[in-house]
């Protein structure tokens, strides 16, 4: 069998919980791949981890290869393949006595952590490593740790496909069809309310969503908070944020970077900007993209933009620059 080592941050999570069983199924890495993984957490809750690996080896899969629990940054990211940036510090924490209810605050303090996972993954992760941010605010915890791990010949992500997913549930419950009948979605942009999830570039079977939804109104100002606002409905609806479909968006992350993808189609996730669309450079920004299969993505080309789309588009840029500017001190 291949083998394949995945590390992952935040491994007592909630996310964690419902990704674990499902990286080493052989449902993510193929039946024939042995997943050895490592588990990375702070020290108040690595013990729960001994518990985590005991029901992962009661799962009794075959793919199953070893299993380490660790607080160590480097100890975990060492010879990775595939590095899962689940772990953050949530908003509402209370540090030194005080709330941490600001996104600067956030921003900086989440910045800290992935200025020292950068520098491990860059020094210590294979030379071909993939990593993909979940922890929020997950595109600038990725320039951050993109940034600081100085070593471009890995490959930077941070996950938009929990709001594609999303994007495309809303457009095939509006047409009334199956979900795989939406392809071509691309999530522009931040991993945040402001992200502008495409409905014109969107198509159901084969023809533009827009066009076969027929609603402006409802395109234009609906479906948008919809899809935008659809975490804090799961949080106000289950007492709780998305879990395991954000586990199930990583697994859908992972297997389209890794294989090809089909023609005519495209995945979002947010990668470091290149200048395409006048994005500026090398900010983490939700694009669309396509995978050759050997580990080379690329941003898909020339998706005509209306002014609606750039209106959005201008929108999450700004934030991502205004993220960028809060966390200045950590990139360089
Ligand atoms: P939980 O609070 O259940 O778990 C987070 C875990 O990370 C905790 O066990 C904590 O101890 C650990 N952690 C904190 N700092 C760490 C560090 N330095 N090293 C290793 N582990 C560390 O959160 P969960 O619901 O699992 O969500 C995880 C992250 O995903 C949050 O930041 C959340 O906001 C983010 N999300 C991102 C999504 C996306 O689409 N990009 C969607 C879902 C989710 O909201």
């Amino acid at each position: 069998m291949k083998e394949v080592n995945v590390a992952v941050t935040g491994g007592a999570g909630q996310i964690a919980y419902s990704l674990l069983p499902r990286l080493i199924s052989g449902e993510t890495f193929g039946e024939n791949t042995k997943v050895n993984l490592r588990l990375i957490e702070i020290p108040q809750v690595v013990d729960r981890l001994k518990g985590t690996i005991m029901e992962l080896i009661d799962c009794g899969f075959k793919q199953t290869g070893s299993l380490l629990a660790t607080v160590d940054i480097e100890e975990g990211v060492r010879e990775a393949d595939w590095v899962l940036l689940v772990g953050s510090v949530p908003r509402g924490i209370v540090i030194d006595g005080k709330k941490i209810e600001e996104r600067s605050d956030l921003l900086k303090i989440n910045g800290g952590i992935f200025t020292s996972q950068g520098l491990a993954i860059g020094e210590l992760a294979k030379k071909n490593a993939k990593i993909l941010v979940v922890g929020n605010p997950a595109n600038t915890n990725a320039l951050i740790g993109r940034t600081k791990s100085n070593n471009t010949s890995q490959s930077w992500f941070a996950m938009t496909a929990l709001d594609a997913n999303r994007a495309k549930a809303q457009l095939a419950q509006k047409a009334g069809v199956d979900i795989v009948s939406v392809t071509n979605m691309t999530v522009w942009g931040n991993h945040s309310p402001t992200m502008y999830p495409d409905p014109y570039n969107a198509k159901i079977d084969g023809i533009g969503a827009f066009e076969t939804i027929n609603d402006l109104n409802w395109i234009e100002n609906e479906y948008l908070p919809l899809v935008q606002q659809r975490g804090k409905s799961v949080i106000e609806a289950r007492g709780a944020s998305s879990a395991a479909s954000a586990a199930n968006a990583v697994i859908d992350t992972i297997k389209a970077i890794d294989s090809p993808t089909k023609d005519g189609d495209w995945f979002s996730a947010a990668v470091p900007s290149d200048g395409s669309y006048d994005i500026p450079k090398d900010i983490i920004f939700g694009f669309p993209l396509r995978s050759l299969g050997d580990g080379k993505v690329e941003i898909v080309q020339d998706i005509p933009l209306n002014d609606f789309a750039k209106s959005k588009i201008k929108i999450t840029t700004e934030e991502l620059m205004s993220e960028k500017e809060a966390v200045k001190d950590l990139l360089y």
